[in-house]
C-alpha cells in the first residue's frame, strides 16, 4: 500500500482449542466479496493439513454470518474462486460447524448448508432471497436444502426467498442446534469438540430419505407454477428456482449442480434481474440524506400518540403496535375511538383467522394500544402523528393544541398527503420539532414512508423522523415541501389521464388490462373500486369551487352520484356479484361513458395499448423531472423507491424512472412534446427532461446531480 497501512485479511484462521477457527471479516454484512471465497478456502486447507486441529468453525465478524455473494459484483466481469467453497467443504475430513448470527443469506446459507453442522443464536435469519434479486441460489442451495428439509419445504422457502427464524430453521431441519448466543464464538467451540471425533462426517449432499419422501407428490412443482403465476407474471427466476427443486428430485447431486449452474448463468444478466438489483439498492440509498451531520444525535422514540382513530389513525397505530412500540390513539369522539379500536381489533383478527398471528400476539398488540379522549393523555410522549381530516383548518387547529400540550422536546409530525407543512408549523411555537410523515394506504400495510422536509425543519427532526419510518417497519424516503409532496405530485397526472382517456375512448378495462400485463397487480380502474370513489369526489367538487380552471373527472362524478362507490355498493366501474371482489365487465358503465361523453361533445377515439402505458406513466415521469429540477426530491431512485413500494409498480421494471431510462430519454421527451402540442399545458415538458434527452445520458444518473 502506498500510505504503509495493513490490509486487513477478509477471513482470519486461528485455532483456538483444537478449534481451527474461520472468520469472515468483510463488513457490513460479509457478503461474499472479492478475495472472500478464496480466503474461506485457504483457511479450510489449512486446517485440513495441520493434524492438531480436530474441527474448524466458520464464524462472521461483527453483526452477521454471511449475506450472500456481493450483489454489486453481478453483471459484471469478476474473478471466480480456485473451487467452490462447498466442494471444499465436500471434501474435507475434518468436520466444519457454521455458526450463524444475524443474517446466513444466499450464499451465506449454501456455505452453511455444505458445512456439516450449523448451530445458530435465536435471533439469527437463514434464507435463500436470490430470487428478489432475479436469480437462483447458484451455490448449491437448491440441491442441498430439498435433501436437508425435503422439496415441498424448500420450494417455499427459496420461491419466496423469505427469511427464516432460527426457531423454525431448527423445526425445519437447518440448523442442528440454537445456542444462548451470549458469547456464540465460545458455545460454538464448545459444540465443535462434542462433535469433533464423530463419524461418518453427515454431508447433506448424501442425504436421500427427505427426497424419498417426497416422491409420492410429484404435483407439487406444477401447483406451485399455478400459484406463483399471477404474481409472478413474466418472470423467470421464480421458474428456474421451481426447475431447479425438482432438477434436486430427478437428477443425480452433481448433475443437479450443473442445472443449477446453468439456470443460474442465465438469469444473471436478464432485464428483470438488472431492475431488481438496482431497486436493491434504491431502497438502501434512500435512507441517506446528503448534508446531515453525521454526528447527530437522535431523541429516543419510546412511545407515540396517533391523533384521529379513523381509518389512517388506526392503520398507523398498528404500525406502531406491530413493531413493539406503545401507542396512544387519541379522539376526542368516543364514538369514533370505539369504531376505530373495533376495526384494529377486526384487522387483527382476520390475521389471526389466517394464520399469519397468533391470538398470544394479537393481544400483546393490542395490550400496546391506548385509547385516549383527551390531548392531556398523551403530553408525554415522544412524538405524536396527527391523522384528522385532510383539511388545513382542522390541521391547524391540532397543532396549535399539540404545541400547547405536548413536553418539551416532543416531536410533531403530519399524516398529510399534500398540504403544505409550513402552514401546519406556523401555527406552533416549535416549527423546527414538525415535520411531515406521509403514510400510504391501507397505513399498516404499505411500506412507502414519506418524510416532508418543512422550511424550518430541524435537521434532528428530519433524521428522527427518518429513523422512525424504519424502525416500525416501513422504507423512509425523504420529500421537500410542495403540494402533493413526492408521491402524490408523481401520481395525479397519472390519475388525470386515466379518467381523461376514457372520456377520449379508451374502456376502463383496457386500460386495466393494459396495466396488469404490464405487471401491475390490479388494474388503476379496479384499484379505484376498491378504495371507493366518492374519497376523491369530494376533494375535485372543493377544487372546482375554489378553481374555475380545475379539470374535474365528469364521469366518474356521475357514477358517485348514481350510487356505484365502487366494491363497497356493489358497483363503480365494474359490477360486484354476491360479495365476490371480482370485477365484471358492465355495460352499464359503458352507456353512462357514452352519455356524459355525449354531453361534453368529445370525438371518442380508439387507443393502442402502447398509448394508454405511455400516457399514464409518461405524465407522472415528466412531473416527476419537474420536482427533480425543483430539488424536491433528492434522486431518481427514491422516486422508484416510493412507486416500487407505495402504488404496486411491478417491481422487476425497477421504477418509474428506471423504466423510462430502458426506453430512452429522447424517446420520451418527443412523445411529451407532441403531447404538449396537442393536450396543452399540463404536456409540458421539464427542463430535466429535454436535458437529458439533448445530453443522451440516463434519467436517473443525471437527475441525481441536480441541486437541491
Ligand atoms: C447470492 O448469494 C448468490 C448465491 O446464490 C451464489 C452465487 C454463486 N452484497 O440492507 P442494509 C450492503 S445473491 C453487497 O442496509 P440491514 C447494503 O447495500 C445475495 N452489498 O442492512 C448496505 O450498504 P450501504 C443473496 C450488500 O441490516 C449494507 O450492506 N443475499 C449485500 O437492514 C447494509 O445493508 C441477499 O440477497 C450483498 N449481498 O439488512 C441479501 N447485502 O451501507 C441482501 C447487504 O453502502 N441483503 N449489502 O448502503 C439484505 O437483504 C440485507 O442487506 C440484510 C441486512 C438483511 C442482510
Amino acid at each position: 500500500m502506498a500510505n504503509g497501512a495493513a490490509v486487513k485479511p477478509v477471513v482470519r484462521f486461528e485455532i483456538e482449542d483444537g478449534i481451527g477457527i474461520i472468520t469472515i471479516d468483510n463488513p457490513p454484512v460479509n457478503a461474499l466479496g472479492p478475495g472472500v471465497r478464496d480466503g474461506i478456502i485457504e483457511a479450510l486447507e489449512t486446517g485440513e493439513a495441520d493434524p492438531a486441529v480436530k474441527a474448524m468453525l466458520m464464524i462472521g465478524a461483527g453483526r452477521s454470518f454471511i449475506a450472500g455473494a456481493d450483489i454489486r459484483q453481478f453483471g459484471k466481469p469478476r474473478a471466480q474462486p480456485k473451487r467452490p467453497v462447498p466442494d471444499v467443504l465436500d471434501a474435507s475430513s475434518k468436520p466444519v460447524v457454521a455458526a450463524i448470527h444475524g443474517y446466513a443469506l444466499g450464499g451465506g446459507l449454501e456455505h452453511a448448508l455444505a458445512c456439516h453442522y450449523r448451530v445458530a443464536v435465536p435471533s439469527a435469519k437463514v434464507g435463500l432471497p436470490e430470487v428478489l434479486i432475479g436469480i437462483l441460489p447458484g451455490g448449491g442451495g437448491t440441491q442441498r436444502l430439498p435433501r436437508l428439509i425435503g422439496p415441498r419445504r424448500a420450494l417455499e422457502m427459496i420461491v419466496s426467498g423469505r427469511h427464516v427464524p432460527t426457531e423454525e430453521a431448527k423445526a425445519l431441519g437447518i440448523i442442528d442446534e440454537i445456542l444462548p448466543g451470549s458469547d456464540l464464538r465460545a458455545e460454538a467451540i464448545a459444540y465443535a469438540r462434542g462433535i469433533a471425533d464423530r463419524r461418518p462426517l453427515p454431508r447433506v449432499r448424501d442425504k436421500a430419505d427427505r427426497l424419498e419422501e417426497a416422491r409420492s407428490d410429484p404435483g407439487m412443482f406444477e401447483d406451485m407454477r399455478k400459484a406463483i403465476a399471477r404474481k409472478a407474471g413474466k418472470q423467470k427466476a421464480p421458474y428456474h428456482c421451481i426447475h431447479c427443486v425438482e432438477a434436486a428430485m430427478t437428477q443425480p447431486f452433481d448433475e443437479g449442480i450443473a442445472t443449477e449452474r446453468r439456470l443460474f448463468a442465465e438469469l444473471e444478466n436478464t432485464e428483470e434481474a438488472k431492475a431488481l438489483r438496482y431497486a436493491f439498492f434504491a431502497e438502501r440509498e434512500v435512507a441517506k440524506i446528503p448534508g446531515l451531520p453525521k454526528d447527530l444525535k437522535l431523541p429516543e422514540i419510546k412511545g407515540a400518540a396517533v391523533v384521529g382513530a379513523g381509518t389512517m389513525g388506526g392503520g398507523i397505530a398498528i404500525s406502531f403496535a406491530d413493531h413493539g412500540f406503545p401507542v396512544k390513539l387519541l379522539d376526542a369522539s368516543p364514538e369514533v375511538l370505539a369504531k376505530g379500536l373495533a376495526r384494529i381489533r377486526n384487522t387483527y383478527a382476520t390475521s389471526v383467522r389466517r394464520g399469519s398471528l397468533t391470538q398470544a400476539e394479537m393481544d400483546r398488540r393490542l395490550a400496546l394500544i391506548e385509547p385516549v379522549e383527551g390531548y392531556e393523555g398523551i403530553a408525554e410522549c415522544d412524538a405524536v402523528i396527527e391523522a384528522v381530516f385532510e383539511e388545513m383548518p382542522v390541521k391547524q387547529e391540532v397543532f396549535a393544541k399539540l404545541d400547547s400540550v405536548m413536553k418539551p422536546g416532543a416531536l410533531l409530525f403530519s399524516n398529510t398527503s399534500a398540504l403544505d407543512i409550513d402552514a401546519i408549523a406556523s401555527v406552533t411555537t416549535r416549527p423546527e420539532a414538525v415535520a411531515g410523515t406521509h403514510f400510504f394506504v391501507p397505513a399498516n400495510v404499505m411500506k412507502t414512508f414519506e418524510v416532508v422536509n418543512g422550511a424550518k425543519t430541524s435537521p434532528v427532526t428530519l433524521a428522527t423522523a427518518m429513523k422512525l419510518g424504519r424502525d416500525i417497519g416501513k422504507i423512509s424516503a425523504y420529500a421537500g415541501n410542495c403540494d402533493g409532496f413526492v408521491a402524490n405530485r408523481t401520481r395525479i397526472p397519472f390519475n388525470l389521464e386515466q379518467g381523461l382517456m376514457v372520456e377520449e375512448g379508451a374502456m376502463p378495462e383496457q386500460v386495466d388490462r393494459v396495466m396488469v400485463e404490464f405487471g401491475y397487480p390490479v388494474g388503476p380502474f379496479a384499484v379505484n373500486d376498491m378504495s371507493g370513489l366518492d374519497i376523491s369526489y369530494a376533494t375535485r367538487k372543493r377544487r372546482a369551487a375554489a378553481d374555475p380552471n380545475y379539470r374535474g373527472l365528469p364521469i366518474t362524478d356521475r357514477l358517485v352520484e348514481m350510487g356505484r362507490l365502487g366494491q363497497k355498493t356493489g358497483a363503480g366501474w365494474y359490477r360486484y356479484a354476491n360479495n365476490d371482489r371480482t370485477p365484471i365487465v358492465d355495460p352499464e358503465v359503458h352507456q353512462i361513458i357514452k352519455t356524459v361523453v355525449g354531453e361534453l361533445g368529445i370525438t371518442q377515439k380508439s387507443f393502442t395499448d402502447e398509448e394508454i402505458l405511455h400516457r399514464l406513466l409518461f405524465s407522472s415521469l415528466n412531473e416527476a423531472c419537474k420536482i427533480l429540477e425543483e430539488g424536491k426530491a433528492l434522486r431518481a431512485s427514491d422516486i422508484d423507491v416510493m412507486w416500487l413500494n407505495g402504488f404496486g409498480f411491478p417491481r422487476y421494471r425497477g421504477g418509474l424512472m428506471y423504466w423510462a431510462d430502458q426506453i430512452g430519454a429522447r424517446q420520451v421527451y418527443n412523445q411529451v412534446a407532441i403531447w404538449h402540442q396537442r393536450y396543452g399545458a399540463r404536456w409540458k415538458p421539464s427542463a430535466l427532461l429535454h436535458q437529458v434527452a439533448e445530453g443522451g445520458g440516463s434519467l436517473r444518473e443525471v437527475a441525481a446531480r441536480m441541486p437541491s
